[in-house]
């Protein structure tokens, strides 16, 4: 075992009994939701997927230790303390040598978890490249770490605060596969339809495992992006996100907001502009993508021929 690696009891039990376990990221916690929401989402989040048969492994990085699931206090201090540091690819040495509390992003959350041997993990929105990245060159990290690393990305697509054509193109060329589920379009985070269709719809939780594993056994490494739309009933109308997406982008420009604090600085503005309405949309879209993942999970776990953990 990795020496970094440190298991929660419930994720232990899990790997010991073969059971099929689902990896959750942390910075939605400390970095994209305000407290107490934050900390119930997570916490709502973890019983959907023990409900569909899996078993939810938060990870963080606490004194030193990449822990892998979370016990109640150690989500109650991600989710309450201020000085908990961003973690993406770059930032694993620092904060683990430097025995700082990190919460990670989805760049950070894939290494974490392909070092643990989890296949599966759940979040709401995938970073990207950003609108007007041709002069910010600012595009995020998770999309290298998907080009990479093994590990099947659950989420609602990537948020109109990103160029979401150009973050489609970026996955092409590092052959990343988008598969959507329920629908042909790729989706928007608060609304179902990008305007951009996915690669390949994939309903059933079995056909999605199955191309996952066809993928790694042609050794044909990194990850895979299963974009689940928000329910309807908790999608948010186009015209009202859009220009609220635009004021708060608008915003960060003037503001002179850069490096890791522009994605964090937006989802935070849309939140104060749709007075709330956002975070529950985007609560509700993780708690639908933990039973898509749960689900994907199971059946990955019931394919003959994956390695076991
Ligand atoms: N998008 C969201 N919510 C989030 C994030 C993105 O809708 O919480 C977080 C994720 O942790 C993601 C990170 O990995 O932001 C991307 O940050 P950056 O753009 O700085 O790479
Ligand atoms: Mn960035």
């Amino acid at each position: 075992m990795h020496q970094y690696l440190l298991f929660s009891p419930e994720v232990a039990a899990a790997r010991s009994a073969g059971k099929p376990i689902v990896a959750l990221e942390s910075t939605i916690i400390s970095h994209g939701m305000p407290y107490p929401q934050n900390v119930t989402m997570a916490q709502e989040v973890e019983h959907v997927i023990r409900a569909a048969g899996a078993v939810p492994a938060t990870i963080a990085i606490i004194e030193g230790k990449i822990c892998i699931g979370l016990v109640a206090e150690q989500l109650e201090l991600l989710a309450t303390s201020p000085d908990a540091m961003k973690v993406s690819r770059r930032d694993l040495p620092y904060v683990l040598s430097q025995g700082r509390l990190g919460a990670t992003t989805v760049a950070a959350t894939m290494i974490c978890a392909q070092l643990a041997g989890i296949h599966v993990f759940v979040t709401g929105g995938i970073g990207g490249v950003h609108r007007g990245a041709e002069t910010s060159f600012d595009i995020s990290a998770d999309l290298q770490e998907l080009a990479r690393t093994n590990v099947a990305v659950v989420c609602a697509g990537v948020k109109s605060i990103l160029d979401i054509g150009l973050t489609l193109e970026y996955l092409e060329t590092h052959g990343v596969p988008v598969i959507s589920v329920g629908q042909p379009a790729f989706p928007a985070f608060f609304t179902r339809d990008s305007g951009f269709k996915a690669d390949f719809q994939l309903d059933s939780a079995l056909e999605q495992a199955s191309f996952i594993q066809t993928k790694w056994q042609l050794g044909l490494n990194g990850g895979i992006v299963v974009s689940n739309p928000v329910p309807e009933a908790f999608a948010m109308q186009k015209e009202e996100i859009d220009g609220i997406t635009e004021q708060a982008l608008q915003e960060a420009r003037d503001g002179g907001v850069a490096g890791k604090l522009v994605t964090p600085f937006l989802l935070a503005r849309i939140k104060t502009l749709t007075e709330g309405r956002s975070l529950m949309t985007n609560i509700a879209l993780v708690k639908h993508n933990a039973q898509v993942g749960a689900e994907l999970a199971v059946a990955m776990r019931n394919l003959p021929g994956l390695q076991p953990l």
